[in-house]
């Protein structure tokens, strides 16, 4: 195994839109490997291959309290069953030390395939339905800071900018 150097905002590269996998491999499931024990060391609930440089549609999850409930979505496609929508207050690896409310729909279905290329379908709850939105998102391009209002998230770029000049 080996932990991934994820990217921060504003990083270019974070807007990739990640491709389809074409086959569930070993590569890939090396690739998986890695990004749990990226995830886990970070310590995160949530990471798109997109967010280590890989732009493949790839998402870990785990967000159990004992992190022993590692989850796998490739290719993964969202359907919104219900318009009603519910904030919560979203952090990002990628954006480390920042959490704001994010609104998104409830009631998701996701249609994905696991780590040995069998597809399921799940309708997630709670916390899990805003990290696998969260996570989507990241193989579209997409960051929860782009929900917020300019003025927040130009304040966040400034603030992480000093920091990677720091660094
Ligand atoms: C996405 O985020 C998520 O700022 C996963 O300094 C977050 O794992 C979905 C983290 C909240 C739903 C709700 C953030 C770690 C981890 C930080 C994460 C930080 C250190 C974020
Ligand atoms: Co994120």
């Amino acid at each position: 195994m080996a932990k991934l150097t994820i990217l921060e905002f504003p990083d270019p590269r974070l807007r990739t839109v990640a491709k389809p996998v074409e086959s569930v491999n070993d590569d890939i499931r090396q690739i998986i490997d890695n990004m749990f024990e990226t995830m886990y060391e970070a310590p995160g609930i949530g990471l798109a291959a997109t967010q280590v440089n890989i732009h493949q549609q790839i998402i870990v999850i785990d967000v159990s309290e004992d992190k022993n409930e590692p989850m796998v979505f490739i290719n993964p496609t969202l359907t919104v069953i219900d318009e009603a929508t519910e904030s919560y207050d979203e952090g990002c690896l990628s954006v480390p030390g920042y959490y704001e409310e994010v609104e998104r729909p409830i009631r998701v279905k996701i249609d994905a395939l696991d780590k040995n290329g069998d597809a399921f379908t799940i309708e997630p709850e709670g916390l899990l339905s805003v990290c696998v939105q969260h996570e989507i998102d990241h193989l579209n391009g997409k960051l929860f800071v782009d929900y917020l209002s300019n003025m927040k998230r130009q304040r966040i770029r400034k603030k992480l900018e000093k920091q990677h000049r720091a660094k």
